[in-house]
């Protein structure tokens, strides 16, 4: 009966670290680094990123930009997010470590460029890097934020996919029918996570019953 106990619990143990501290997979993902000045957004191209930055640029550039004048509204998270049009349309990655087989989510915000009315639109695309298979491929559109704050009219992306390799690439790419400075969309608080088995969650299920039944049988006994 202890033994048992003792097995369930140590099952418990194991699988316990999979389901808690749901770490972030990226880097900077809220894109709070480095602090910009607020009023001056950092515009920049493949190269010219800056420390502490994390994302690297793929093709044309991007801002990185603070609240006030360029955006009056609030990023989603923190103080600062990314305009997918610098000053012409961009395109921005991050690749992170992945679990062969293992599921996992993303997340992000996002909003237009309140500066240009229209629709602005952007593709993301999740990659295996050693095969380059395309693991999730959708595409995010929207004309509604406006300058008036507190509403930033942000809209909650979330998506799944499940890694391929070791090592997987997340690419952000603009394509917005305008190529100007304020005809992109705006991205903040990007995550990924991943998603615990169902298979988990079943045998951690099963676990706690388990541990419930022999409680009741013993204080039958
Ligand atoms: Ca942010
Ligand atoms: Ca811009």
């Amino acid at each position: 009966m202890k033994v048992s106990i003792l097995v369930s619990l140590a099952v418990l143990a194991t699988l316990l670290p999979h389901n808690v501290g749901r770490a972030n997979e990226l880097l900077n993902g809220s894109f709070e680094s480095p602090v910009v000045t607020p009023g001056s957004p950092l515009n920049f191209s493949a190269g010219g990123e800056p420390a502490g930055f994390e994302w690297k640029v793929a093709t044309g550039n991007i801002d990185l930009a603070g609240p006030n004048p360029f955006i009056l509204f609030a990023p989603y998270d923190g103080v600062q997010a990314v305009d997918l049009n610098g000053n012409s349309r961009g395109s921005l990655y991050q690749d992170f470590a992945t679990v062969l087989g293992q599921q996992y989510s993303l997340t992000f915000a996002y909003a237009d460029n309140p500066l240009e009315g229209g629709v602005s639109t952007a593709d993301v695309t999740v990659t295996d890097l050693l095969s380059s298979g395309t693991l999730l491929a959708d595409g995010v559109s929207h004309s509604t934020s406006t300058n008036s704050p507190p509403n930033g009219d942000w809209i909650l992306y979330s998506g799944t996919f499940t890694a391929t390799g070791t090592s997987t690439r997340l690419l952000f790419t603009s394509t917005s029918a305008s190529d100007s400075a304020s005809g992109g969309i705006l991205v903040d608080d990007v995550t990924v996570q991943p998603v615990p088995e169902p298979s988990t969650v079943a045998l951690l299920g099963s676990g706690l019953l388990g541990l419930g039944v022999r409680g009741w049988r013993r204080r039958r006994a």
